[in-house]
């Protein structure tokens, strides 16, 4: 039985299961069905299997695998065991699985049967555990916790506990392991649970990647809390969600997802007229996309703001008209300010950073303390890098960004980590990459490159090659030039809008020519 009284997220969950455990948790396209009885005895059999190797509590386990129902029943097995769930994104390569190896210590890592790189990796690391999971579910995690006892007593937990890590990079140095504790993501869940009015016989049609915030909390944390159903898709594909979404009653992506739905001929009133909630987060969403969607689906896409340090910010009302842009209200519990340089309140309509505080707010980032402490105000507010202004009713409007960064198809891309990679290579004296505007990822990355004097000059593929093999697919530029200079100004400072400008025209031929390919 769940502990009314816990502070474990899991029992916070459990209290709110359905009373008939028949209920379906997950269904899958293919027909198969996950109840919550299911998931409860899954879940279980991984705690005792997790507890049997030797994981104590606050240890991290990490996960990069596809997306199944028993990668989900991983992540609620580390909150019963009381370990630290740390998921990866799949398509990050040897040199940053390594780094996060080195960093966060794992007693247990979790990986794809077929994943002879990290398989590697653990063992040069000396990691403890490696067990695998494949998208079918299949693997040694599973073949392992049959065995196991299919209950298990929920591990206590104080509400300030590590519930889970997830990286998060940076605009200076390496990724940041953002620590957040089992009252961050209850609190965060609660609220929206409430805010968007998730109840009984709501059906979340579930198509986001489950290793960063947006699919892992917001879709997965609101549906347990509702103790109510999901159609679960692998990944995000446009014609399965036009074909589920008459079955489905809520749906959640990022701005990409809500462009290819826009595009698709499907899309029409009567398909969606099931769904009472469409939220879009994670990146700006275009007014174009906002009134291409509306004028094909007659529905208004909710927009909320977030960020892994602090789950969701802000919210759109669902009672109250909306438009592109205006990501909503702070959450009910979050202080939200914005100030200028010297941290001072703006007025209405002007631009400044938001600031938060609130019980969403991260603990810190992992054996950090210095660069934890940077991001704070002293008078104990959180510096988002996010620029944005007031609206006359209060809503918050996100025009842009302090720090150096783009978001690609809901990816986080930073710059820095991308130029340390091409300055690296031989003949290489200074490279600069920027957001571009993308029409489907809604920035994609451009990648300017200046050589030695005398050195040959390199071509755009053996770029391309050198930072496949060292990043995730992502954060590969679309386009890479090679350029006699970099425009600076009088500080010295590379002026990448000067650059955007430059390379605009070449950029949008580059799409044309590759959308035709
Ligand atoms: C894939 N590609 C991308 C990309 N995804 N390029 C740039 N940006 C992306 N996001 C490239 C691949 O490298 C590949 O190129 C080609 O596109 C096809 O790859 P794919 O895997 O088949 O693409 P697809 O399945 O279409 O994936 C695109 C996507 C996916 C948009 C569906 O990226 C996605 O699901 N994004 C969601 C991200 C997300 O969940 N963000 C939430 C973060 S939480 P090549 O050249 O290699 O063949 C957060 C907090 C908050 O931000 O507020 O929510
Ligand atoms: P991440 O570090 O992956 O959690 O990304 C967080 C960042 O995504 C925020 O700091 C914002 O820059 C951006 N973001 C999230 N939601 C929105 C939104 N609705 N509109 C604009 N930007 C957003």
């Amino acid at each position: 039985m769940a502990d009314s009284r816990s502070t474990n997220l899991f029992d916070i969950f459990r209290a709110r299961f359905p009373k008939d455990l028949g209920v379906p948790f997950m269904t899958l396209p293919g027909g198969d069905v996950f109840s919550y009885a299911a998931l409860d005895a899954a879940s279980a059999r991984l705690a005792n299997l997790l507890t049997k190797l030797g994981t104590k509590p606050g240890d991290r386990v990490v996960v990069q695998v596809e997306k199944s129902p028993q990668a989900v029943f991983l992540y609620l097995a580390c909150l019963r065991a009381g370990a630290v769930f740390l998921p990866l994104n799949t398509a990050y390569r040897a040199d940053e699985l390594d780094y996060f190896l080195a960093d966060a210590e794992p007693h247990i890592v979790v990986c794809d049967p077929g994943d002879a790189t990290l398989a590697a990796l653990c063992t040069t690391r000396g990691i403890a555990h490696r067990l695998t999971l494949a998208a079918d579910g299949s693997g040694t995690l599973m073949d392992q916790c049959a065995g196991e006892a299919a209950t298990f007593t929920t591990v206590p937990r104080a509400s300030s506990d590590l519930a889970s890590i997830l990286y998060s990079s940076g605009t200076t140095g390496k990724p940041k392991g953002v620590m957040l504790s089992h009252n961050n993501l209850s609190s965060n869940a609660e609220t929206l649970h409430r805010l968007w009015k998730f109840k009984p016989g709501d059906v979340l049609l579930h198509s986001l990647p489950i290793f960063h915030v947006h699919g892992l909390f917001v879709a997965l944390n609101t549906t347990l809390m509702n103790g109510s159903g999901m159609i679960f898709h692998q990944k995000f594909v446009a014609d399965d969600v036009i074909r589920d979404l008459p079955r489905a009653t809520v749906f959640m992506g990022v701005p990409t997802y809500y462009v290819r739905l826009a595009a698709h001929p499907a899309l029409t009133p009567r398909l969606c007229s099931n769904i009472r909630l469409f939220l879009c987060g994670s990146a700006p969403l275009l007014p174009e996309t906002f009134a291409s969607f509306a004028a094909s689906s007659a529905q208004q896409i909710v927009e909320r703001y977030g960020m892994t340090e602090a789950g969701m910010i802000t919210s759109a009302d669902l009672d109250k008209p909306r438009h592109a842009g205006a990501v909503g209200w702070p959450l009910p519990g979050v202080t939200l300010r914005i100030v200028d340089t010297d941290n001072r309140d703006l007025p209405k309509g002007e631009t400044g950073e938001i600031q938060i505080k609130g019980p969403n707010l991260f603990v810190g980032y992992w054996r950090k303390p210095e660069k934890t402490a940077e991001d704070f105000t002293a008078d104990g507010f959180f510096k988002t890098g996010d620029l944005a202004h007031f609206e006359p009713d209060g809503m918050v409007n996100i025009v842009g960004r302090a720090k150096d960064m783009m978001i690609s198809g809901g990816f986080n891309v930073y710059p820095k980590e991308i130029e340390a990679i091409i300055d690296a290579l031989p003949g290489v004296a200074e490279s600069a990459v920027v957001g571009m505007p993308h029409p489907d990822f809604g920035e994609a990355g451009l990648a300017v490159v200046t050589m030695d004097a005398g050195a040959a000059a390199l071509n755009s593929d053996a770029v391309r090659a050198a930072l496949r093999e060292s990043l995730a697919n992502f954060k590969v530029p679309k386009m890479i030039v090679v350029a006699e200079a970099l425009p600076r100004n009088a500080m010295g400072k590379v002026q990448k809008n000067l650059l955007r400008a430059t390379y605009r025209a070449q950029w949008y031929l580059h799409l044309a020519e590759n959308a035709r390919a």
